[in-house]
């Protein structure tokens, strides 16, 4: 680890809650670094190449003291979090607090004090980083729900940014925003910004709407007029994945004959279902489940010829909320397959387990019904990821209303995952609908994923934010063909 990188030299700076990278043990003791998978990174890296750009995240843990360093070509800054601000700040006020405010209340927030004031302290230590590392008239991007008062502490440092903050998860409605007893000083850390992004166009406007009525200043349509004569536009850029990628991998020989074992493993059922998600109590993997299980339960599917394999990625697992539906699924799953079972393949092939993205793409191509049910979903990237493994147009897709990928992916069989009988007839549908059926809508949302991909979503976010502080200092640089 080599402290590389010059102050004030970064043309284009991200700050995240976590770095780029993991931490990995070699068999010899020595430690490394390991770039994490993710649309976010590959989506940006280009463009960080071809402006000197820097990386400022929590590398994960509770060291002290790291410096900054370049891992494959990447800048990275870390910040350090101590024991107590992984306690309050990380699964306290970003996890109890915001993530269930944010997502519909599907789990009751929390509000404790202490989690609000270590929240402040982390997000200001991101910012004075951030100030101290980018360079003069720099662009400065802020993602998500953790750093949201990084915008006005790093305006107030460094005046001559210009600043953009993308929000990841939904931005709930008024009604609910306003619970939190901080709501104030969130709008006020937000407006730092020139330009908020949102996943869609309601959460710009529930935005707008509660700054207009709770900080009381002038808006028109997306804009918002600060007193200092500063402008701040609040509109919707939707992320999307790096499909290019995910199709190659899918069309690999290696993921196909893996795709094959998978359902040769299954018993080879004439339907797999699947879910991917992270263990997440808004991901919907209860109703979906029970779902699934009264279909095989009324006789409408044979146990023989069907089966659902569920992925649960370990999250959050410190989280209260998370260990209670860790339980809660664990017990659903144990009594569908005590009762429905039969000697051979499980019926719910129940996988709490992480997989690398070839197995992940593997799974896509064996599944026939993939099911995406959030209660509440910023975007759901699985629900585009299995679109872009599926070159051969085959397979459905059933998709909940309320992951922000239905606006876009019209043409999946949309649910309500609250109606679990009206769950039940989607999943029926998708089952028995004709090939030349769910190739029509395949197709058609492969155009979609094929021509809004992660790299156009990161060019348009700043292209729109260059073009709001049009006079102002540098342009960031597109990223370099390779
Ligand atoms: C937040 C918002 C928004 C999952 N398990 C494994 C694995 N994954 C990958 C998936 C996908 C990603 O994780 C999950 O993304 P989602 O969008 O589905 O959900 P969140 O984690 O909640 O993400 C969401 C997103 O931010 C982006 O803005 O869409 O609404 O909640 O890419 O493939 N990847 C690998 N192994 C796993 O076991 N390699």
């Amino acid at each position: 680890m080599n402290d590389v990188i010059r102050k004030g030299s970064a043309d284009l700076v991200i700050v995240a809650n976590r770095l780029p990278v993991d931490r990995v043990h070699d068999t010899d003791g020595t430690q490394g670094w390991r770039r994490s998978p993710g649309g976010l990174v590959s989506a940006l890296e280009p463009v960080m190449r071809a402006n000197d750009g820097a990386w400022i995240g929590w590398p994960g843990g509770t060291d002290v003291d790291l410096k900054p360093f370049v891992e494959d070509g990447l800048q990275l800054v870390p910040v350090s979090l101590s024991a107590d601000e992984i306690e309050e700040f990380y699964e306290g006020f970003a996890n109890g607090t915001l993530w269930p405010l944010y997502h519909d209340l599907v789990a009751k927030p929390e509000f404790h004090r202490e989690w609000w004031e270590s929240y402040v302290t982390v997000n200001r230590r991101f910012a004075e980083r951030a100030a101290s590392v980018a360079a003069r008239n720099a662009t400065v991007w802020v993602q998500d729900y953790q750093l949201q008062l990084v915008p006005q502490m790093l305006r107030e440092l460094r005046p001559d940014l210009r600043i953009g903050f993308y929000l990841h998860i939904p931005f709930p409605p008024a009604e609910l925003f306003q619970q939190l007893p901080w709501r104030r000083q969130i709008l006020e850390g937000l407006l730092g910004a020139d330009l908020i992004g949102f996943q869609l166009p309601g959460a710009a406007q529930n935005f707008i709407r509660l700054v207009r009525q709770r900080v009381g200043h002038k808006t028109h349509r997306d804009m918002v007029y600060l007193e200092d004569g500063r402008s701040v536009r609040a509109a919707a850029f939707p992320i999307s994945i790096d499909t290019a990628g995910f199709e190659e991998l899918a069309r690999s020989e290696p993921v196909a004959q893996r795709a094959a074992e998978i359902r040769e493993a299954l018993g080879n059922p004439s339907k797999v279902f699947l879910g991917i998600d992270r263990l997440d109590y808004t991901k919907g993997i209860y109703p979906r489940l029970r779902a699934f299980s009264e279909l095989i339960a009324d006789g409408h599917l044979d146990v023989e010829d069907a089966v659902f394999v569920q992925v649960a990625t370990p999250s959050r697992e410190r989280v209260e909320q998370y260990r209670i539906l860790r339980d809660d699924i664990d017990r659903l799953v144990g009594r569908i397959n005590g009762d429905l079972g039969r000697i051979g393949p499980p019926v719910i092939s129940y996988l709490h387990s992480s997989y690398p993205r070839e197995e992940m793409a593997a799974l896509y191509r064996a599944a026939d019904i993939m099911v995406v049910t959030p209660y509440r979903d910023g975007m759901n990237l699985v629900a585009k990821e299995y679109v872009a493994c599926r070159f051969d147009n085959l397979g459905s897709l059933v998709l909940s209303e309320f992951a922000g990928a239905a606006e876009e992916l019209r043409q999946a069989w949309l649910v309500n995952p609250y109606d679990i009988n009206g769950m039940k007839s989607a999943l029926l549908e998708a089952c028995a609908a004709e090939p030349k059926e769910i190739s029509r809508r395949m197709k058609a949302m492969r155009k979609t994923v094929m021509d809004k991909d992660v790299a156009a979503w990161a060019a348009s976010f700043l292209d729109e934010l260059a073009a709001i502080r049009p006079s102002h200092g540098k342009t960031v640089r597109p990223a370099r063909r390779t």
